[in-house]
């Protein structure tokens, strides 16, 4: 197959079925025990939803279909150019088939979404165009991505009553593969609404990948009429473009229970389109505590350096942390609700700096960042309240970003916003392949509680 929807149609049958019938036989197996503890704790530990395409283990971290950050850098297709991460397109195919596509699936991928991404909904971009540009630039991805249900194949169909369940997940695909594609547009008009009055700050080209699209509209790449504001040399914005694809490529998702993902999918369980869906998953990736995080440490990076007299200084950084922690805020960027070790996805953004020695040995607050993460656990740990004082995927990556010009702080959880929409619109895709219903858990309140704890 070279389309993403052949090579799907290949194995929905096979796999529609194996689960229909392993749901008929194994329905009534218990999962795990619910605890009073979990229900008023945010559900921790509670395995409750079905989730594919990613998986997460507390020790070892995310896997992508069954894959290793690693073993994804090793296998995934990229450019074909040496060197080069692979392609986020690559991730999408993988998530979506369970198979790691070829080159030239991952092109004609690449190429697809290209196509589809040329040019933004005027309305979406008649709506963009009006925002204050002292709004929140997550706010603005939200309201970019509602208002594109307009153009809903799902939303219009269903309303036509022209499709039968078993096929609601083509509309579902291609209104997926839509957004996906316009995320490049869409993170370009904000950025540029920020700090360029609305105008453009480079060109579109349907002749290469997402992320080389992504740069070159926020004006980080030499050439493709790209602005390049921050003169980065031809190494640098190479540099920057790979950044880009790493950084995209693995934030795709962290299974299902995560606040961005559960919301698309609780959202799409009631059959709102992708964009509707998925503009509710932004609205929680903006908060502080998930993918917000990344701006915050930025901030806090920044911060700490102009109240120490050197990186090298390990006493001040430990006081400074131990002001954070008495005034009872949290440090940035450590701690999950589900690892218990460093967030693989922080190794993989911490060696990308450390594979450039050159490009970040002056550059203070990379320095700081690096520092940080061998300092900090040993202060959580002593601290005692974290069950995981080791950094998150928010750790690093903001401030490699800084590095290369994006100073705009509160702009970091689009770039967020763009990678996560892959893992969440696939699970989508998925759902309405497998005709999944509509989420509705049980709440308690307090007297239900209670009258559990009953001896009978
Ligand atoms: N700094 C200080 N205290 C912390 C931290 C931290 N980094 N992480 C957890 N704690 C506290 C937490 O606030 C809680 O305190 P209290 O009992 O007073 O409410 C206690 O430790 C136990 O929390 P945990 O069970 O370890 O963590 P939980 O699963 O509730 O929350 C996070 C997970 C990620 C929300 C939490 O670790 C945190 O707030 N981290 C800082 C924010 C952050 O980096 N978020 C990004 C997560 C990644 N992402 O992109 O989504
Ligand atoms: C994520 O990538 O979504 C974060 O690590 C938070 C989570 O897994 O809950």
């Amino acid at each position: 197959a070279l389309t993403l929807k052949e090579a799907l149609e290949e194995v929905i049958p096979q796999k529609r079925d194996a689960i229909t019938e392993f749901k008929a036989m194994y329905g009534d197996t218990v999962v795990g025990p619910i605890t009073i503890s979990s229900v008023l704790g945010g559900m921790r530990g509670n395995q409750s939803m079905f989730w594919q395409g990613t998986s997460l283990d507390p020790e070892h971290g995310i896997k992508f279909q069954g894959f290793t950050i690693k073993q994804c850098q090793k296998r995934l297709p990229g450019t074909g150019i040496d060197g080069d991460n692979f392609l986020p397109e690559s991730m999408l195919w993988l998530l979506m088939t369970g198979s790691v596509p070829t080159l030239e699936q991952t092109n004609s991928l690449r190429k697809e979404l290209a196509f589809r991404g040329r040019r933004l909904p005027h309305d979406t971009e008649k709506v963009l165009s009006c925002l204050p540009k002292e709004m929140h630039p997550m706010t603005q991805l939200a309201i970019g991505l509602a208002s594109m249900n307009k153009g809903s194949v799902f939303a219009t169909n269903y309303q036509k009553g022209v499709i039968g369940k078993k096929d609601f997940w083509k509309d579902t695909l291609e209104d997926s593969l839509n957004l996906i594609a316009s995320l490049p547009l869409l993170t370009g008009k904000i950025y540029s609404n920020i700090t360029n009055e609305g105008h453009s700050l480079g060109e579109y080209s349907e002749d290469t990948d997402w992320c080389s699209n992504i740069c070159s509209l926020l004006g980080m790449t030499n050439g493709s009429g790209s602005s390049n504001k921050y003169s980065l040399n031809s190494q640098q914005s190479l540099d920057f473009v790979n950044l880009m694809r790493l950084y995209t490529g693995i934030h795709v998702d962290h299974e299902g229970g995560n606040v961005s993902a559960h919301t698309t999918h609780l959202v799409g369980s009631a059959l709102s389109d992708p964009y509707l869906s998925y503009s509710s998953g932004i609205m929680g990736l903006a908060g502080p505590l998930h993918g917000l995080a990344a701006q915050e440490v930025v901030r806090f990076l920044l911060e700490m350096n102009s109240n120490i007299s050197s990186v090298e200084h390990k006493e001040e950084i430990e006081d400074y942390l131990w002001k954070v922690l008495n005034s009872n805020r949290v440090i940035p960027g450590y701690g999950h609700a589900v690892l218990r070790k460093p967030d693989p996805r922080f190794t993989a953004m911490l060696e990308f700096a450390q594979a450039r020695p050159n490009e970040f040995k002056n550059d203070e607050n990379v320095l700081l960042m690096q520092r940080l993460s061998e300092i900090a656990p040993k202060v959580l740990l002593k601290h005692g309240k974290s069950k995981n004082p080791f950094p998150n995927v928010d750790s690093a990556s903001g401030i490699l970003f800084y590095h290369y010009g994006i100073k705009e702080l509160l702009f970091f959880t689009v770039i967020f916003g763009c990678s996560r929409a892959i893992g969440p619109l696939t699970q989508l895709v998925w759902d309405r392949i497998l005709g999944l219903p509509i989420e509705r858990p049980k709440s308690l309140n307090f007297e239900g509680l209670e009258a559990l704890t009953k001896v009978i």
